[in-house]
């Protein structure tokens, strides 16, 4: 039987190992992290449905590729600012499941002491600044952390990850300007599902090509398939070590799809089912899979056997969080303010 030679477990990180190790192949460590991500998404649509979640609950079925790609590349110390599509993001990074499960319940064991919830994901210990519901909210954080690197000169890359909704924003314009006009080490991550919300990006911008626009604002900027997680990982390495180089900000569209509605309240009528099935064809979880089984690196007993793994976390993950604990009323105005210290 071949074995999935993947270690990760609910509560270790995945940042450390990756860019030193070109010998072995880390296809089955990719397989692995997507599938994680698909199934912890899962259960939580039915962990929403039983309203053991509540609130807003985006998923990023479909793009697991991107979140998984990109994490592969970055050391330990490198930073990620995110959206409030970032369950993936955030686990592929290394936060662990219990504690993502834990944030989405509520509970003070959560990564955000459960006052952030499904949107607000946060852990400094593995560099992974949120977690943000303001589109486009994280690309400034990514600028003052690149500033603060270039001027102390640590060789760290703060990686933006956005929807191309976050074009239509100022601080998109102001956070790229920045970066190219300071050289600062920035990776501008886009993701390219073609809606904001509802809305195609053709209906809001005359000129839909992001990565020409980027090249506009003075960066090396490509278009990469955000199906295929090995296409994502090649070419985010390459920008990576160019930024840690010195080499100033790169932007990559990555262009994927979400193969369910915006959020939970969204009926999803803006586009046509023909569009999502052709889409779900290029689902890069099976579509890997079908590689690794072609090179003889898995077969379908050890794709089973990660199956069994994964539900097995994920089920630890789900009694971590229903053991929690509620915050009590009368702390909730902790955190407010400063707390003095003595
Ligand atoms: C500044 C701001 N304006 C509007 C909204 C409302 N809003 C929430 S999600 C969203 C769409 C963003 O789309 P995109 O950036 O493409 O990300 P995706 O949801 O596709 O991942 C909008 C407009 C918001 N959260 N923040
Ligand atoms: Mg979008």
């Amino acid at each position: 039987m071949n074995t999935m030679n993947t270690t990760n477990t609910t509560n270790t990180t995945n940042t450390g190992n990756t860019t030193s190790d070109h010998d072995t192949d880390r296809r089955p460590h990719l397989y692995r992290e997507m599938l994680r991500i698909r199934r912890f998404e899962e259960r939580c649509v039915e962990l929403y449905s039983a309203t053991k979640i509540r609130g807003f609950l985006h998923l990023c079925i479909g793009e697991e590729a991107v979140a998984v790609g990109v994490m592969a590349t970055l050391g330990p110390d490198d930073r990620v600012a995110s959206t409030y599509r970032e369950h993936g993001h955030a686990l592929a990074r290394g936060v662990s499941a219990g504690s993502v499960m834990a944030e989405m319940y509520g509970k003070v064991e959560g990564c955000s002491r459960g006052r952030g919830g499904s949107m607000h994901l946060f852990d400094t210990s593995v560099g992974f600044y949120g977690g943000n519901a303001i589109v486009a909210g994280g690309l400034p954080l990514t600028i003052g952390m690149g500033l603060a690197d270039r001027l102390t000169g640590r060789p760290l890359v703060n990686v933006a990850l956005f929807g191309e909704g976050a074009a239509a924003e100022g601080e998109f314009h102001e956070s790229m300007n920045l970066a190219a006009l300071w050289g600062l080490p920035v990776l501008f991550a886009c993701e390219n599902n073609r809606y904001a919300m509802g809305t195609a990006l053709a209906k809001t911008h005359a000129r839909t090509d992001l990565a020409a626009r980027a090249e506009g604002y003075g960066m090396p900027a490509e278009t990469v398939d955000g199906m295929d997680v090995e296409a994502v990982e090649a070419a985010t390495r390459r920008a990576v070590e160019a930024i840690r180089a010195g080499e100033g900000p790169r932007f990559i569209e990555f262009l994927t799809y979400r193969f369910r509605a915006h959020s939970m309240y969204d009926p999803d009528r803006y586009r046509e089912p023909a569009e999502v099935e052709e889409w779900k064809q290029r689902d890069p979880i099976p579509r890997l899979a079908e590689r690794l089984i072609a090179d003889g690196l898995v077969d379908q007993e050890s794709l089973a056997a990660l199956e069994t793994e994964i539900e097995r976390e994920i089920d630890d993950a789900i009694a971590f969080a229903e053991a929690g604990t509620i915050e009590p009323v009368e702390d909730l105005t902790r955190f407010v303010l400063t707390e003095a210290t003595t």
